[in-house]
């Protein structure tokens, strides 16, 4: 039913620059340090690293904020230093993919700067400028993700402009022919360059209609993408995967459809949101709860079985430890680590692994607001201290969910800093490097590392793991995640428990069978018989006839 294409039996790896890994010392990690870190990376397996952004900017929300599309960071490096990875990572068979962010620049970019200056400045409609409302406030209600309302007055002019993110981040104009053919060329500037790919920053934002309101899935969005990928990748074989937080079964059907010259994929957050508050969001997420997560990826499985594909994750940049959300970091550590990449790893799409993960990197258990970096969360606790939450309060929600979780130094070592700079980080190391760190987790055949270097091995070797259909079994139950691939004769059963404790589990008469157990976090299983003891996390793959 799909095309074949390279990327469905790939895996990606998302290098977060800043906190991976620093060559010179300064406490912030660079593409030097990248590119010294491609050996570890190549016998992780990995085919694809995805680079978050490493233009220059001003860092007002780490690089998410672009004032030159064409320049590296100083604190990265430079462009020859990013040419260097680019060609030592294609020498390992390793692709770059990088973070196209493009609904919005940073204050600095050099557009922004003439765009403020007059109204009918040549550059005035890059950006997305209102008249004050009758009363001099915001041309209208529509918030920022940080925080407040996305519109700030610019004196120069008296009138306010859009930024959904960060007042330091003012939102292009789409609607503009202009902004998109340089977007175009900077596109293309890159792809010269050799990368293999986008990964597209909230790209279900660039068809907006701020005057209706409307942000996501704009009427002219998937005009915009086909444009795009008319003048840019359309006939290149690169990867593209949207960030698309409003992304449904059936957009993710327009974005990345085998006839819709689109994307490769996008990644959709359900299984994200759906053990989110509903008034409070992340920053009070709700009890853990398997049956409504498998429904979701059960819901995207099925959906996108014979056309489009699916982009699989548990964490990133921006998201809590995986190992922390959904396992647990503290008793069970190294079963539930490796218990959530044995789930992730079988379902059929391209799995992502964030830096660290394959290490079993936690939350960090900061305790006072000054140890935070993040924009997001330094604005939501402004916020919320006005609104009245006390900082402890506050704290306990931004250790389960601030995005600084993600953000602490790579654990390479148990050397001081765990080995990810001979400086000072610019933000803290996780105390139990000294445990969980790389060194430690590659002299160590039972390490969570191992069993991520298997599941990655396993995609390339089994078609039934790229292609193989999907049925959900036993989907009420509480703790257990049952499903199956088949592919023609082949089928892989995949069970996995979300529970601390022993569980007894009767087994479906269909999945009563012997085989080839091909990941395992405990023992290998050959049988599955009518009932299934299983231990805390345990899981397996068993692959029968
Ligand atoms: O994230 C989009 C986004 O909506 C996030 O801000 C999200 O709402 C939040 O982190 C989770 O609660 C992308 C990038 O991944 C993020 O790092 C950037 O800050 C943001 O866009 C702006 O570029």
């Amino acid at each position: 039913v799909h095309d074949i294409k390279w990327w469905h039996t790939a895996t990606v790896y998302q290098v977060y620059p800043r906190s991976f890994c620093d060559s010179d010392g300064d406490g912030i990690g660079d593409i030097p340090g990248i590119t010294s870190r491609l050996d570890y990376l190549q016998q992780l397996g990995i085919d694809i690293i995805w680079l978050s952004p490493i233009y220059q900017s001003p860092m007002d929300d780490n690089g998410y904020d672009i004032s030159d599309y064409r320049g590296v960071a100083p604190e990265f490096g430079t462009l020859e230093d990013f040419d260097r990875l680019v060609s030592k990572a294609r020498a390992r068979g390793i692709g770059i993919i990088l973070d196209l962010v493009v609904n919005h620049t940073s204050d600095e970019h050099p557009w922004f700067l003439q765009s403020r200056q007059s109204t009918d400045n040549p550059f005035r409609d890059f950006y997305i400028w209102r008249k004050p409302a009758d009363n001099g406030g915001p041309p209208n209600d529509l918030q920022s993700s940080f925080g407040g309302p996305a519109w700030t007055l610019d004196p120069t002019t008296g009138e306010y402009y859009l930024h959904l993110f960060s007042r330091r981040q003012p939102d292009l104009n789409w609607e503009n022919p202009k902004v998109r053919a340089e977007i175009y060329a900077m596109m293309n500037w890159w792809l010269d360059r050799g990368i293999a790919g986008f990964r597209m920053d909230v790209i279900d934002y660039i068809g907006k209609q701020v005057d209706r309101q409307v942000v996501t899935d704009g009427p002219h969005l998937h005009d915009y993408l086909q444009e795009m990928n008319a003048s840019t990748f359309g006939d290149r074989d690169i990867l593209t995967v949207g960030e698309t937080w409003s992304a449904t079964p059936g957009s993710a059907l327009l974005y990345s459809g085998r006839d819709r010259k689109e994307l490769s994929m996008v990644f959709q957050f359900e299984h994200v949101t759906q053990q989110w508050d509903a008034v409070f969001g992340k920053w009070r997420p709700k009890p853990f709860d398997l049956a409504g997560l498998k429904e979701v990826f059960g819901k995207w499985q099925l959906a996108l079985a014979n056309d489009g594909w699916n982009a699989l994750f548990w964490g990133n940049h921006d998201l809590p430890r995986a190992v922390s959300r959904y396992g647990d970091a503290v008793g069970y550590h190294s079963q539930s680590a490796k218990m959530l990449a044995t789930v992730l790893h079988l379902l059929k799409g391209t799995p992502f692994v964030y830096q660290g993960e394959e290490i079993g990197m936690t939350n960090m258990p900061f305790t006072s607001i000054n140890q935070y970096r993040d924009i997001e969360t330094l604005n939501m606790y402004r916020l919320q201290m006005e609104a009245g939450l006390s900082p402890e309060e506050f704290i306990r929600g931004a250790n389960e969910s601030g995005r600084d979780n993600a953000r602490t130094p790579m654990q390479w070592s148990a050397a001081p800093h765990g080995g990810f700079s001979s400086g000072t980080p610019w933000i803290e190391v996780n105390p139990n490097y000294l445990n969980v760190n790389a060194e430690t987790a590659m002299t160590n055949e039972a390490s969570i590392w191992n069993h991520y270097r298997k599941l990655i091995a396993l995609r390339k070797a089994h078609p039934v793991v790229v292609y193989g259909h999907y049925q959900p079994w036993l989907e009420q139950h509480p703790d257990v995640y049952v499903y199956t691939r088949t592919l023609d004769e082949v089928r892989l059963i995949v069970v996995a428990s979300f529970k601390p404790v022993e569980i007894r589990l009767k087994m479906p008469r269909e999945l009563i069978a012997r085989g080839d157990c091909l990941i395992w976090n405990y023992d290998p299983i050959v049988s599955i018989e009518a009932e299934l003891v299983l231990r805390p996390y345990e899981a397996i793959g068993l692959l029968t006839g």
